[in-house]
């Protein structure tokens, strides 16, 4: 049973507090006055807990986010479901543990909409709700019918088929083709002359790759990233076509950010939920001129103050718009960080003694602690105190925690591994959602509970091939105190052979459910 919400009637609003600058702000915090709160979710891309100020780190100063920080809840405590983007992102908005589900890993460029379209996501529950909704930025979740995407003419099912009324999205990850914006399922900006033709089987067309034409790229791969040649940089497949309606890497976190502000400005006096999804700080980390060379840690450094910048525009516009007080704003990251992705960006040896993943062991596709450990914060200035929240929560429980403030009754079937955790997602209490449960690449699972982290036996590979990542996989059990040992140093399941039964056997009666 979802536990009744204590804000089911009244939307507190911090009217007194706010003085309007214009009269625009004026009209707008009026119209949202008693008004169901707005909810920006952005999500960044393979950012690390250690990547922020507001998190410790030293060497780069994200001064938007420790702002957004410092006015809201941070977590401390805070998981994706996965350590990968896709079924990150899956887990989020359909409030289902990607793994219940075939084809919810990592992505290709023409995949199809992953999400059925039967299925009733988060933003579905919005639009229920009477909000107006938008998907901004990076997908990843697929788009079209089954057998491969095609991306001339109207794309369907797209993201408007699942609850958003509004689109403008990467359909997958900047290292995979096609390079093009989709806008409510329309490739923007392609000429019908020059149609797009995707591939991840073989070549397609004539444009040079990566591993035919080396010369001609000026980002050179570490792995795999060796096809189509997109603005000199080797993508993951092939594409030919839609020259047109290529986008500019350096242009991308300004192109989505300005449709994000379109977006909130023009859906100011009624409720909205806006999901934007930032291609920072992802491989290929291409920033724009402005941020380049600014971090002094190189472009890995330089695309988190490009992402910084992004949270303050947006924070800018709710500011200024008069709605910020009543507007949820949710910033996290998908899955850990890695350090080298695929590019010779010399993001190692750039470090400079910066530490993404802190002291905690793996990273981006491990079942350990930096794989799914995120910086998650969320600031809600009429109803939030600002402060840390360290209990345990998990995104896995975002969609459930929200239809509880809004009151809203999730059908069974509906959301059905999230959890109604909305004093822990306010800071009323510091209970927590009892466990989360972690996926990695190869879907090895992981879960937590007080004190223990069990990660289940694995016969998959301990290291990824590409980045060297540990993954987490062992043919043992094992288990960890991360309140004691948080770098999961020491696989103590030997000693305690009893919590590996309790939390294998509740991992199993969740995998059953
Ligand atoms: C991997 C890519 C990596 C990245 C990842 C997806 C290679 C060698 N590596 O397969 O660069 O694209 O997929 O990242 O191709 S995610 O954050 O979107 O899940
Ligand atoms: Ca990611």
């Amino acid at each position: 049973m979802r536990n009744p919400s204590p804000f089911l009637i009244v939307f507190p609003v911090g009217a007194a507090l706010f003085s309007a600058c214009n009269s625009t702000a004026k009209s707008s915090k009026e119209a949202q006055t008693n008004q169901k709160p707005n909810v920006v979710y952005l999500i960044s891309d393979d950012l690390g807990i250690g990547d922020l100020s507001c998190y410790g780190a030293t060497k780069i100063s994200t001064p938007n986010l420790d702002r957004l920080a410092g006015q809201g809840l941070q977590f401390t405590n805070a998981y994706a479901t996965s350590s990968t983007s896709t079924p990150s992102r899956f887990g989020l908005l359909t409030g289902m543990y990607p793994w219940r589900q075939e084809n919810t890993g990592i992505a290709p460029g023409n995949s199809e909409l992953i999400i059925d379209t039967a299925c009733v996501t988060m933003a579905d529950m919005f639009q229920a709700e009477g909000y107006a909704t938008a998907a901004i930025g990076k997908w990843h979740l697929g788009l079209g019918p089954k057998g491969g995407t095609n991306f001339n003419g109207l794309i369907k099912p797209n993201t408007q088929d699942i609850g958003f009324g509004y689109e403008y999205i990467i359909p997958a990850t900047v290292d995979r083709v096609p390079c093009v914006f989709v806008e409510n399922g329309r490739v923007d900006g392609l000429d019908p002359n020059d149609p797009i033709t995707v591939s991840y089987e073989h070549k397609v067309g004539d444009w040079p790759t990566g591993e035919e034409n080396p010369e001609l790229v000026k980002l050179k791969p570490s792995q795999g990233h060796n096809n189509t040649i997109i603005n000199g940089i080797p993508r993951i497949g092939w594409m030919t076509g839609g020259k047109s309606a290529l986008w500019v890497d350096e242009d991308i976190a300004d192109v989505i950010t300005n449709k994000a502000k379109d977006f909130i400005i023009d859906h100011k006096d009624q409720p909205f939920f806006l999901y934007m999804g930032t291609q920072d700080i992802h491989v290929p980390r291409i920033p724009h001129p402005r941020f380049a060379g600014k971090s002094g840690l190189g472009t890995r450094g330089d695309v988190i103050l490009q992402l910084d910048w992004t949270v303050g525009e947006i924070m800018h516009t709710l500011d200024s718009l008069g709605i910020a007080d009543n507007t949820i704003f949710v910033f996290c990251s998908d899955n850990g960080p890695v350090i080298d992705d695929g590019y010779q960006d010399q993001a190692r040896e750039l470090l400079n003694g910066h530490t993404p993943m802190k002291h905690y062991r793996g990273g981006k596709y491990s079942a350990y602690e930096a794989g799914t450990r995120i910086p998650f914060i969320v600031r809600w200035p009429a109803a939030i105190q600002p402060g840390k929240q360290q209990a345990l929560f998990s995104m896995i429980d975002v969609y459930a925690s929200l239809a509880g403030l809004l009151g809203h009754k999730l059908p069974e079937g509906v959301a059905p591994d999230s959890r109604d955790c909305l004093e822990t997602f306010l800071g009323k209490d510091t209970i927590g959602c009892g466990y989360v449960v972690q996926q990695n690449l190869n879907n090895t699972l992981s879960i937590i509970q007080g004190d223990w982290k069990y990660i289940e036996p694995s016969d998959k590979p301990a290291i990824e091939f590409w980045t060297k990542m540990e993954l987490g996989n062992d043919p043992e059990a094992q288990l960890y105190n991360i309140a004691q040992d948080p770098s999961e140093k020491t696989n103590v399941a030997e000693e305690h052979q009893d919590i590996v039964k309790k939390l294998s056997s509740l991992l199993t009666e969740i995998k059953e459910r």
